[in-house]
């Protein structure tokens, strides 16, 4: 079968895409070459960066070989179904049948909201806002939820309170240049999203200071000024203290925080108290350090805070965040050029991901599913009744919850691997077993497939065009240049199928995903993500379209809130609210497990251990810890060790480095089975936006006796 599109000579023609991994969405072209070449096995790929205004051109390591997991033997091409306790091929009639009448009868036995549906932040827009279409109208269920609760929660709840709306950055890449200070609290761009470190040499040639905020000292922290090694869970008291001695030294922005900001008073109130030195304690480091990067940032004409997930994946996520944007505010460093906050986005469409009706209390253009108007709205697109719509679900963590009570019968998993990536994974995996119903679509089988019972294969990045909206809310099409194998469907067909077969066809009637996106564009129209301006013609002759973008004949907006914050009356708020801060290491689990990610894994690994080029990098999972530290344990350089924590335990090597924290360990997250650092992380859910503390556990750890 013919897997490749051809030129007119009928040689396979180049695929231009996007890659499917993080959030910078680096566009790229893969041309498969002659196959057949003596003495040469496998067909060679060219992958070739294609300049555009995001990546300018660079591809990263991860995206130079993406292709070979997409071209992989292991793909699935088949539906399969478990019979006998094994998962045999089956039919995609009997794939559909099966998935429709199982949904109706737990529906029938226990009310629709028995049903639930996980979705996932590499899901193309058409496919996320279909799929919170297909929860609320097809299932009429109330439970839907997606892995971003587990990466954009914190600073995305935070950023929606602070200046009513959540988009990752409120600048534009092109503007980190002009930045004179920059803070990088708990992001790891380096590593991350590398293709954007040319943007911070940028603005370090142009005299620009870097503060870090890592209890490692990262390769991103190799180009700081200023690294502060800081003890895990404690940046909301780091952010004060660096807020503290920029209200004590004269930094603030009167102007700013009275003409455009509500809550000063308070938190000068809040602040009145304040102990540094005892703040810095906590933070285990010097007050001295604090005061160096306070001042840097305090002091530049212009300056940015971007944050990723060593703050937010915190139990008090929402509020740390909100605690570096009173630093923002309270100088009045955002609204102009070189200025701003950022929460780095993960996912390749963590941004849209979050948008458009995945999360448990939303409805598409980022609309409330409590509130009336919303509803209305969204149903009138829809055609169908607002008081059909179901009200809201619980968050993905919450969702385990609800399959252990017994609640959740049954579930339908569409970009994810939950078995993995849920801290507490043991739990996640005990509830998934106790399903009536398990349903997963994926390319592979990943270790949460390996217990549906209904498995449905997909198509990849290569295959399946749509929309992706990048971490400075930028708008891409991904077009498809492979065409689908075996029998492979994209995601948005398999969700109309299903409707179909469930009576609901005439609301899921769409042939191509751009009739998707329009539909979105319409269902967003108004909304606080608003995509109404954005249309494939546009994406096809333009660079990609920020968002908000009303009208077809605007520009979208690539600098947010030069006049004014998205609240009602205009202005951003301050927090003066205390986090309650995470009790630390102590007495059996003397030391802090944080945990993260290496430049040549994504995520759970499913997709790049099965790239060869990228699995030889990092072969098996480790656990970086401090020289001393080991001695300490007695513990050599490579050898195996157990990590336990109140919740669980799991096994890898030990790597002996000096540049982290001697009361921290470093454990990527990229690995299932026993090597599974979520097996030791605590499920604690932050109260405001329930995002797990994956970056604090408190674990012992022992060698393993050869
Ligand atoms: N190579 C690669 N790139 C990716 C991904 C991937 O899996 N692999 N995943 C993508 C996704 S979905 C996401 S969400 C992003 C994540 O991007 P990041 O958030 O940058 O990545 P992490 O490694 O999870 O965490 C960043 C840093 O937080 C530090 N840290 C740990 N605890 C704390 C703490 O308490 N405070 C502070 N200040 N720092 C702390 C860690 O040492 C780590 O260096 O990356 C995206 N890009
Ligand atoms: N300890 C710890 N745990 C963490 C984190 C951490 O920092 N530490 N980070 C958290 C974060 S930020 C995130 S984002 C989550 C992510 O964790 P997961 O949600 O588990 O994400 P992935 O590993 O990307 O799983 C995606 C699955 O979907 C499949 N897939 C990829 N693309 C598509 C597609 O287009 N369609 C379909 N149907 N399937 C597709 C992949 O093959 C894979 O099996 O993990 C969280 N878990
Ligand atoms: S992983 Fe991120 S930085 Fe690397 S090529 Fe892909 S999109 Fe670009
Ligand atoms: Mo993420």
């Amino acid at each position: 079968m013919l897997h490749w599109g051809s030129d007119a000579g009928g040689a396979p023609a180049k695929a231009e895409t996007q890659c499917p991994f993080c959030s910078v969405q680096c566009k790229m072209t893969v041309t498969p070459g002659e196959k057949g070449v003596p003495g040469q096995h496998r067909t060679a790929y060219k992958v070739e960066g294609v300049p555009n205004a995001a990546s300018e051109g660079r591809v990263c390591v991860k995206g130079m070989n993406a292709h070979q997991h997409a071209v992989h033997s292991q793909r699935l091409l088949h539906p399969l179904v478990r019979s006998n306790g094994e998962l045999v091929p089956c039919s995609w009639e009997e794939a559909i049948e099966m998935i429709s009448r199982r949904f109706q009868t737990i529906s029938e036995q226990y009310g629709p909201d028995a049903n639930a549906v996980y979705g996932g932040g590499s899901l193309t827009n058409e496919t996320a806002y279909l799929l919170g279409k297909f929860a609320r109208v097809a299932l009429g269920t109330r439970h839907i939820d997606y892995n971003g609760r587990f990466c954009m929660s914190a600073a995305a709840s935070a950023a929606s309170k602070t200046f009513g709306i959540d988009r990752g950055l409120t600048f534009r890449l092109a503007d980190i240049p002009l930045a004179r200070c920059i803070v990088l609290a708990g992001t790891n761009i380096a590593e991350c999203q590398p293709t954007l470190l040319p943007y911070f040499h940028q603005a370090k040639e142009n005299g620009a200071k870097i503060v870090v905020i890592d209890p490692r000292k990262t390769a991103t922290a190799a180009m700081a000024d200023i690294h502060l090694p800081i003890r895990p869970g404690t940046d909301a008291l780091l952010a004060s203290s660096m807020l503290k001695i920029i209200m004590d030294e004269g930094f603030v922005d009167e102007a700013f925080v009275r003409g455009r900001t509500n809550g000063y008073d308070e938190l000068i109130a809040y602040m009145s108290g304040f102990d540094l030195n005892r703040a810095a304690d906590l933070c285990g480091l010097e007050a001295e350090l604090i005061r160096e990067a306070a001042r840097c940032y305090g002091m530049a004409d212009t300056g940015m805070i971007l944050t990723a997930r060593g703050v937010e994946q915190q139990t008090d996520g929402h509020l740390a965040v909100r605690h570096f944007l009173n630093l923002v505010l309270a100088t009045g460093k955002i609204g102009r050029e070189g200025c701003g906050y950022g929460a780095v986005t993960g996912q390749g469409n963590g941004q849209g991901g979050r948008e458009h009706g995945q999360k448990a209390d939303q409805l598409p253009g980022y609309r409330s599913i409590e509130k009336e108007e919303d509803r209305k709205y969204v149903a009138s697109v829809w055609g169908v009744e607002a008081s059909s719509l179901p009200g809201k679900g619980v968050s993905a963590y919450e969702m385990m919850e609800l399959i252990h009570q017994g609640k959740i019968k049954s579930l339908f998993v569409m970009g994810s691997n939950p078995v993995v990536s849920n801290p507490n994974a043991g739990h996640a995996a005990a509830g998934l077993k106790n399903l009536e119903f398990l349903v997963v679509a994926d390319m592979f089988m990943s270790e949460t497939a390996r217990l549906a019972d209904l498995v449905l294969p997909v198509t990849s990045y290569l295959e399946n065009e749509g929309t992706l909206t990048n971490l400075e809310g930028r708008v891409l099409l991904r077009t498809a240049g492979r065409q689908a194998p075996g029998e492979t469907r994209h995601d948005w067909t398999i969700l109309c199928s299903i409707a179909d077969r469930l009576g609901k066809g005439p609301f899921f009637r769409f042939n191509e995903p751009e009739e998707i996106f329009n539909e979105l564009r319409l269902a967003s129209k108004g909304g606080i993500a608003d995509y109404y301006g954005i249309t494939y013609g546009r994406l096809r002759r333009e660079e990609g379209v920020y968002w908000p973008c009303p009208s077809p004949e605007e520009d979208g907006v690539g600098l947010l809130f030069r006049q004014s914050f998205a609240h009602p009356d205009g202005k951003a708020v301050f927090t003066a609210t205390e986090g309650e801060r995470w009790a630390g290491a102590s007495g059996d689990y003397p030391l802090i497990l944080t945990n993260g990610r290496v430049l040549s894994h994504y995520l759970t690994g499913v997709q790049t251990r099965r790239s060869p080029t990228l699995l030889a990098r990092e072969l098996e999972n480790f656990a970086e810890i401090h020289p001393l530290t080991a001695q300490r344990y007695r513990i050599r350089d490579g050898e195996w060790v157990e990590i336990l924590s109140e919740h669980g335990s799991f096994t890898v090597r030990c790597r002996m480095k000096d540049h982290i924290r001697q009361d921290t360990l470093f454990v990527p997250m990229h690995w299932g089975g026993v090597q599974n650092v979520n097996h030791a992380t605590r499920p604690e859910l932050d109260p405001f936006c329930k995002m797990p503390g994956f970056k604090t556990t408190a674990v012992r750890i022992r060698p393993l006796k050869n």
